[in-house]
């Protein structure tokens, strides 16, 4: 049986190494295809590093599952055993416009549950990861267990979108939220959102719709250091399948309930 540990060391090995591609891909023009709608972008870049993730996954661990945004690994039916949910890129369209603000994101699951999460900011060289009981980090600086704040002091993740067009949830609810925190912000990858909850930047965050890929490393990291993570109801998120996402500390995540989620 493998160790975690083991599987901790080859993790944080291919990350530096596809970390470093991204950032030399820099310097060489990216081939940008669309999917499902013409702001949902994909590159080149995407695709191989997705690939070269599967192919090590697979050829180390070979009886671990592989659930992965480009299509590349495993069709993942059950949470069954050991799963990993990876985004290779994460963030993609500040990938492209920005080269920066975006994440290789790699969750790993036994039965249903986070054992292993990893954030890497590959501008900034900041891997963000956690292991479930054993703490979350910032390169080797020990991520503190989040401490409450009052819902006036407090910085909330959302994409401002969500205020004026949401066929989810009602807008209004959302805005009077925005307009009770201290700040908004909003930095375009899902992965990096839940690691600055998880390292105190932001407060709280909410978004109405992200797949598994999207969320599943940085669920682990906000629990670790005492946040919770649920769908915008309070229900346990679905890792098989598009969730809401309400990510906080417990008290504002009860707050923020009460006052402004609930549904008549
Ligand atoms: P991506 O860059 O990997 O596609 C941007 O608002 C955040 O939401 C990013 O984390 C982005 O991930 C994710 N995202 C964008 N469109 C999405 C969609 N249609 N479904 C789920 N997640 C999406
Ligand atoms: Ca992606």
């Amino acid at each position: 049986m493998t160790s975690w540990k083991e599987i901790d060391d080859c993790v944080k090995r291919w990350i530096a190494e596809a970390g470093e591609r991204i950032r030399k891909s820099f310097s060489h023009s990216l081939s940008i295809q669309t999917k499902s709608n013409p702001n949902d972008l994909v590159t080149n870049m995407d695709k191989e590093t997705e690939q070269f993730l599967i192919q090590n996954i697979r050829s180390h661990f070979p009886d671990h599952l592989i659930l992965g945004e480009e299509g590349h690994g495993d069709r993942v039916n059950s949470m069954d055993g050991i799963v990993w949910i990876i985004d290779p890129i994460d963030g993609t369209m500040n990938f492209i416009h920005q080269q920066r603000n975006f994440a290789i994101s790699i969750g790993i699951y036994e039965n249903g549950v986070g054992r292993l999460g990893y954030v890497y900011d590959v501008t900034h060289d900041e891997l963000y990861f956690a292991e479930k009981g054993k703490g979350a980090y910032m390169n080797d600086v020990q991520l503190p267990v989040l401490t409450e704040v009052p819902l006036e002091q407090s910085i909330l993740a959302i994409n401002a979108t969500w205020l004026v067009k949401n066929t989810y949830f009602d807008p209004g609810k959302l805005a009077a939220l925005a307009l009770s925190v201290r700040g908004t912000r909003s930095s375009g990858s899902a992965a990096l959102e839940l690691a600055y909850v998880a390292s105190g930047r932001f407060d709280s965050y909410i978004t109405m719709r992200l797949s598994p890929w999207d969320f599943a490393a940085g669920k682990i990291l906000v629990e670790e250091v005492g946040g919770i993570v649920t769908n915008l109801h309070g229900e346990p998120l679905d890792m098989l399948a598009t969730n809401s996402v309400f990510a906080s500390v417990p008290r504002l995540h009860s707050h923020i309930s009460d006052e402004f989620l609930r549904e008549k």
